[in-house]
């Protein structure tokens, strides 16, 4: 029987998945979106202002003068047919109320570290155990940071042994490429443990 046009549409249509990236407030989720998009990326920033400074912990990132107020948008094509759609969530306490709203639908997530202040992941790690969402930690290598052993990290964040934990640089494509293929391996081994790699 020859196909029609929508059955042939359907075949090429690309698998995709909705990936979240989340972490601590300035911990670099916005830099990750925009160093791997391929579309312009939808930001939410905001300034920072004197109003909000009661409220937001900026300890350790005073640098910083805007902040995610929704989320980040991105897309990135691993494969041809394999595409992600990434969703970054807002650094601060203040936004909580929206994070159930974008892990829906979701794959997997990164967990986004900063070494300096490695507290500020502790929600974003129980929130994924809580909820039974596949996530792996990737640390981001700020310049001028100490090093610290993958083991100490996984032990400060008290991971449990099949997450994966790996270093990155943000700004990277090709860095945060390797941490997107990581998440997504990582999911699908857990959703669909018989699954052929769907990333290689
Ligand atoms: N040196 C260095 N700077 C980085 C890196 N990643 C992010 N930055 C800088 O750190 C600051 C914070 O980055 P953002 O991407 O806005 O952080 P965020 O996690 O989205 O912040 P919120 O949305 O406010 O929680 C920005 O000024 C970035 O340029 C990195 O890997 N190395
Ligand atoms: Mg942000």
């Amino acid at each position: 029987m020859v196909s029609g046009r929508s059955s042939t549409a359907r075949r090429r249509a690309p698998l995709a998945l909705k990936i979240l990236v989340a972490g601590g407030f300035g911990v670099g989720k916005t830099t990750l979106v925009g160093a791997v998009s391929e579309i312009r990326p939808l930001r939410t920033e905001e300034d920072l202002s004197e109003v909000g400074r009661p409220v937001d912990d900026t300890g350790g990132v005073e640098a910083k003068t805007t902040t995610t107020v929704a989320m980040d948008f991105g897309r990135i094509t691993l494969r041809e047919d394999l595409v992600l759609y990434l969703f970054g969530t807002p650094g601060q306490d203040r936004f909580w109320f929206l994070w159930d709203e974008l892990a829906q639908g979701s794959l997997g997530a990164v967990v986004l570290a900063d070494t300096r202040r490695l507290a500020d992941s502790f929600a974003a790690v129980d929130y994924f155990e809580r909820r039974g969402i596949p996530f792996t930690v990737a640390v981001n290598c700020f310049e001028g940071t100490e090093r610290f052993p993958a083991t100490s990290v996984r032990a400060a964040l008290d991971l449990d042994a099949g997450v994966p934990l790996l270093l990155c640089d943000a700004r990277e494509r090709e860095s945060v490429k390797t941490v997107l293929v990581t998440v997504v391996e990582h999911a699908l081994d857990l959703v669909d443990p018989g699954h052929r790699h769907a990333t290689s």
